[in-house]
């Protein structure tokens, strides 16, 4: 591993958020790419962070300083997720479902939508299936994001609020995060899963495209 990215890597254990910027920085200027840096630096250490708190090690403030360091370095990266010669693709509706404050894999979906051309409403956290059901006049696509095994049978509840509404035929829904399987996606009736951010994009551009 690149010593900048293993810095990277142990600032988000650390939580070491005022130092994020400028490694995130220094990575950049060093020639790595935005993918290397998320995927080897900051994604793998929140899996780690994620891994310490199952094991006992680490407890939600702990969870939290880690999340507060992984978003300090996503600002950094935000304006190198664009995808070059862009033009607007559509309108995404983006939110975390009811119960759930997770929001950095939903803030970094919508990043790398935005990067490729598309519109973004983003509704939040712990969002309720009536806000989505909202949205639904305003967008194309209703992307779902869920982080809690608990909290993710609400993403069934917002499609069967938007069929209640008349509105299921005149939108898309997407549904990702990390309890999410395809399977899952296909029980619930939504149009498709995607595993990470980029699959996201390839997703919302294949189902807009007919
Ligand atoms: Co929480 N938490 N957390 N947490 N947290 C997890 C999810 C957990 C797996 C940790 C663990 O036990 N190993 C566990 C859930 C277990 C389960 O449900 N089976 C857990 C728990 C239990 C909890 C609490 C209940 C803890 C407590 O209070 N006792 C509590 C719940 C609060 C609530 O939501 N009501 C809680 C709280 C928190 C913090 C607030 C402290 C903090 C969140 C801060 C924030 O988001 N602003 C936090 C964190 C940081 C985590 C971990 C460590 C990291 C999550 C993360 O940001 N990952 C997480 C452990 C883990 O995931 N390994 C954990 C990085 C992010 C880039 O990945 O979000 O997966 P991810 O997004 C990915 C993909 O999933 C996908 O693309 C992204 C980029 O690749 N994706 C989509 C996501 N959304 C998508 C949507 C799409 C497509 C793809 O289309 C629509």
């Amino acid at each position: 591993m690149e010593p900048i990215i293993k810095e990277i890597y142990q600032g988000i254990l650390d939580g070491t958020h005022t130092r994020m910027p400028a490694n995130v920085q220094s990575a950049l200027e060093a020639g790595l790419t935005p993918k290397v840096i998320l995927d080897e630096g900051m994604i793998a250490a929140m899996a780690e962070v994620g891994r310490l708190f199952e094991a006992g090690e680490f407890y939600v403030p702990e969870m939290l300083i880690s999340a507060r360091a992984m978003q300090a370095g996503l600002a950094v990266l935000k304006p190198h997720l664009k995808e070059t010669n862009v033009q607007a693709a559509g309108k995404v509706a983006i939110g975390t479902v009811k119960g759930d404050l997770h929001d950095i894999g939903k803030n970094l979906v919508a990043m790398v939508l935005e990067g490729a051309g598309f519109e973004i409403l983003d509704l939040g956290t712990d969002v309720p299936a009536e806000k989505f059901v909202a949205a639904a006049d305003e967008v194309d696509i209703i992307a779902l994001s869920g982080l809690l095994t608990t909290t993710i049978p609400g993403m069934r509840s917002v499609i069967q609020a938007l069929e209640q509404a008349h509105k299921r035929d005149k939108i898309k829904v997407i549904v990702g995060g990390a309890p999410v399987t395809e399977s899952f996606a296909a029980q619930i009736g939504a149009d498709g899963y995607a595993p990470n951010a980029s699959r996201a994009v390839a997703l919302t551009k294949a189902l807009l495209a007919g």
